[in-house]
């Protein structure tokens, strides 16, 4: 039987298809282990590495999206996309749940959806440039070998060490010219280049990054999660950027468990894996009580509790400050560059948009570099500089003012949630995200978009 075939029999557990070396993996494995520490997630589930032939012959089939990761239910669904797979778990399995109340806990909830597309859509470009710039022929030091070795599996799960790397090498080199692309720009390195990564900005880029692991750094001191004892939604979230790329590639890994400890103990912690010095949700310490006896107590900050809503470190708001500052006027930029253009004329027939994140959706190149219509311009560290315009950004908006909605449902809610915003710089143009976004919504199926606008 062809090992597709042997896929499509139901299991009762979830099967997760994914890479170690993938930023989105790294944020949905944190997820879906947590759940299941608690067996929250029914019979769990099974993390597979999605290998070419699996992702040629069972996901895109599935969902027209070769991205990772993808999950499978027990039924058989499939889900694309890391923000869906949570919000899917979440509805099926409300226990131990990673979002806070939106009734009860308004500041929590926007903060964890706020940390979350800050961490899938702005941090995801400096932790991307790492990767290949230090795989670049003459850049010192030089991770294009570890590069090589991680990709490997991907492509030949079955083959020997070294033809494995062999072989991961020509196809980077020849495939995506890894080792050259900054003279000859294609794959990864264009898609730097769409996303607003040039000679003139790298070093912006780099300092934005730095800063915030800086705060995070400041806030794992006395926090182990974003809030408190228990991991959430926005610690998920920031496993994209902070584990496969900047915790576990071998230069920014080297810097950030050198410069950034405890940001590196946290990547541990929120992993839940091999994390015992770190102490995590799965543990417990102990003391030794009067009678010699061994006397448990939470291994977690906080009481191993989120702490109350009502305190917001200073910490998370300087985090959600970056969001502001930073993120939201590319954000705002997109509503009206999306808008402007479904309205242009220039949508084909099906009304579809691109959809990737790193790297200009095949067939929509010409719109989204250059001067092309899904193109805008953008402010880092008050260096101009232009990038793609991400249609898939209007679709997380739009998940983000749902949440919204929840979170001012009552006086109480909305009372509390303006009063965190109006903290923030600019952060109170959040509140007319519904109206920018009516006349540019757009519609998720599987792995691509139409305009619905
Ligand atoms: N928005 C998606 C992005 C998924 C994504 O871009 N995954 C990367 C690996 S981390 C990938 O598969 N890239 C290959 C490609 O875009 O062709 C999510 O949240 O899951």
């Amino acid at each position: 039987m062809r090992p597709q075939r042997r896929l499509r029999v139901m299991s009762d557990r979830y099967r997760l298809f994914s890479w170690e070396h993938s930023y989105f993996s790294g944020k949905v494995r944190a997820y879906l282990r947590y759940k299941d520490y608690f067996s929250a997630l029914g019979a769990g589930y099974e993390d597979i590495l999605a290998s070419s032939d699996l992702i040629a012959g069972v996901l895109v089939p599935a969902t027209q999206s070769n991205t990772v990761p993808q999950l499978q239910a027990p039924d058989g669904t499939f889900v694309q996309d890391s923000s869906e797979i949570i919000d899917y778990c979440e509805r099926a399995h409300p226990t131990h749940p990673v979002v806070p109340d939106p009734a009860t806990r308004p500041r929590q909830c926007l903060a964890a959806y706020l940390i979350e597309l800050l961490a899938d859509e702005w941090m995801v470009v400096y932790a991307f440039w790492e990767r290949w710039h230090y795989s670049l022929d003459g850049v010192e030091p030089n991770q294009f070998g570890f590069n090589a070795q991680q990709w490997a599996p991907a492509f030949l799960p079955d083959a020997d060490g070294s033809t494995r790397r062999a072989f991961a090498e020509r196809m980077l080199n020849d495939m995506l010219g890894v080792k050259n692309a900054e003279t000859n720009p294609r794959g990864v390195y264009a898609g730097l280049l769409a996303m607003g990564v040039t000679k003139r900005t790298e070093r912006a880029w780099e300092a934005s990054n730095d800063r915030l692991l800086e705060i995070l750094e400041r806030h794992f001191d006395s926090h182990d999660f974003v809030f408190g004892g228990l991991p959430s939604l926005a610690d998920f979230g920031l496993m994209g950027p902070l584990y496969a790329h900047l915790f576990r590639d071998a230069v920014p890994g080297f810097a950030m468990r050198t410069r950034f400890p405890l940001v590196a103990e946290w990547v541990e912690r929120t992993n839940g894996n091999n994390a015992l010095n770190a102490r995590s949700y799965n543990q417990k310490l102990y003391s030794v009580g009067e009678a010699g006896e061994l006397v448990p107590r939470p291994a977690t900050s906080h009481g191993g509790q989120w702490i109350d809503d009502e305190e917001v470190p200073d910490t998370l708001l300087e985090i959600l400050n970056v969001f502001f500052r930073e993120m939201w006027p590319v954000l705002d930029s997109t509503l009206e560059r999306v808008q402007a253009f479904v309205h242009s004329g220039e949508l084909g027939p099906e009304r579809e948009l691109p959809g990737k994140t790193f790297t200009p959706t095949p067939g929509f190149d010409v719109l989204q570099t250059g001067a092309g219509p899904l193109t805008h311009e953008f402010e880092i560290g008050g260096i101009r500089e232009r990038r793609m315009v991400v249609p898939y950004h209007v679709w997380m908006l739009q998940r983000l003012s749902e949440v919204l909605r929840a979170c001012t449902a009552t006086a109480r809610g909305s009372d509390a949630v303006e009063a965190m915003l109006g903290r923030l710089d600019g952060g109170l143009a959040l509140l007319d995200l519904e109206q920018k976004l009516s006349g540019c919504r757009v519609r998720k199926v599987g792995g691509r978009l139409f305009s619905e606008a």
